[in-house]
């Protein structure tokens, strides 16, 4: 089942969903970049607006270009951490926080490196990407220095003197372990899988909810680009997750707008 969302009209979800969710034991969330499009910071697909429509991936998220042009490559992350620095959660993230007091159990694991969960208030975030806000060196992975950078373009690491880069994950780089051996985890166990704002084309993260799939959760995927959805997905949002998330809340739990 589909529900779309015109811009003003109230979203009105089917029951079953409604019901899933209230009886939800343990529900696992997977984010994507869409889900901060609505704070102002640019997806990385839609054709317009995304942050490779000027760009090419691989001129920018690999290590080969990092190798090849450690300048260029480090520019762009300043300019995106900039953005980031910037950008404010939105209801969006907030209903996520708000989703985790209602449920026994919410495991809450995004492909985003912006934090913006965190400043939500989400906790125990699983970053899989990593974090566009913390630094490592290139040859050796220690970490920046909390004193200071050093003045070149980029900053040279203190202990090495390879260059710093970003602490995220580029392609043909290894996820975090522990994240992803969580995600895992909690994808198979779930009952509920609410997939948030992704194109669902990177790997290895696009398998995860065919592992809830497998596993007999419930998932339901939230996106304003049809073209996302699955024969296979039951239950599909359509629409921006700033609007759809918190009315999914609001007609979920009804009390809690009495509630302190
Ligand atoms: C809204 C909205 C609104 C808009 N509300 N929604 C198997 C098959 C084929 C290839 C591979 C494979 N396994 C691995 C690969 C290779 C590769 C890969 O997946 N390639 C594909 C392109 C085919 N994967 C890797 O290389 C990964 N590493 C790996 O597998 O390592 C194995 C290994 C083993 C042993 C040794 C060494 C290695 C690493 C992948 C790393 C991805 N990194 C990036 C960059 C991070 C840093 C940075 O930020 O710069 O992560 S790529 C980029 O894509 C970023 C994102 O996290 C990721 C996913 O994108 P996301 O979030 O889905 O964004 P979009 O833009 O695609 O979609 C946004 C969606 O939001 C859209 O659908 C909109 O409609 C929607 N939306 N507004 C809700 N308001």
């Amino acid at each position: 089942m589909t529900v779309e969302s015109p811009k003003e009209a109230p979203v009105k979800f089917p029951s079953p969903l409604v019901r899933e969710l209230r009886g939800a034991r343990h529900v696992a969330v997977l984010t994507g970049a869409g889900i901060s499009a609505e704070s102002g910071i640019p997806t990385f697909r839609d054709a317009m607006t995304g942050l490779w429509a000027k760009f090419r991936p691989e001129d920018l998220a690999t290590p080969e270009a990092f190798r090849r042009d450690p300048r260029r490559v480090w520019e762009w992350y300043e300019w995106r951490r900039e953005l980031v620095a910037r950008a404010r959660p939105n209801p969006g993230h907030l209903a996520l926080v708000e989703l985790a007091r209602r449920v026994p159990r919410m495991d809450l694991f995004t492909q985003n490196v912006d934090g913006l969960h965190q400043r939500a208030g989400s906790r125990d975030v699983l970053e899989l990407h990593g974090n566009i806000t913390r630094d490592r060196c290139f040859d050796n992975d220690h970490p920046a220095d909390p004193g200071s950078r050093s003045e070149e373009t980029p900053p040279r690491c203190r202990r090495c003197g390879s260059f710093m880069r970003p602490d995220v994950v580029w392609f043909g780089e290894r996820l975090p372990e522990r994240e992803l051996e969580a995600a895992w985890e909690s994808a198979a166990r779930c009952d509920l899988f609410l997939s948030v704002g992704t194109s669902g084309a990177v790997q290895p993260v696009a398998s995860l909810v065919d592992l809830a799939r497998h596993g007999g959760a419930t998932v339901v995927i939230v996106n304003p680009d049809a073209s996302v959805f699955s024969a296979r997905d039951r239950i599909v949002l359509q629409g921006p997750s700033g609007r759809i998330l918190p009315a999914l809340l609001a007609e979920t739990w009804p009390e809690r707008r009495s509630s302190p």
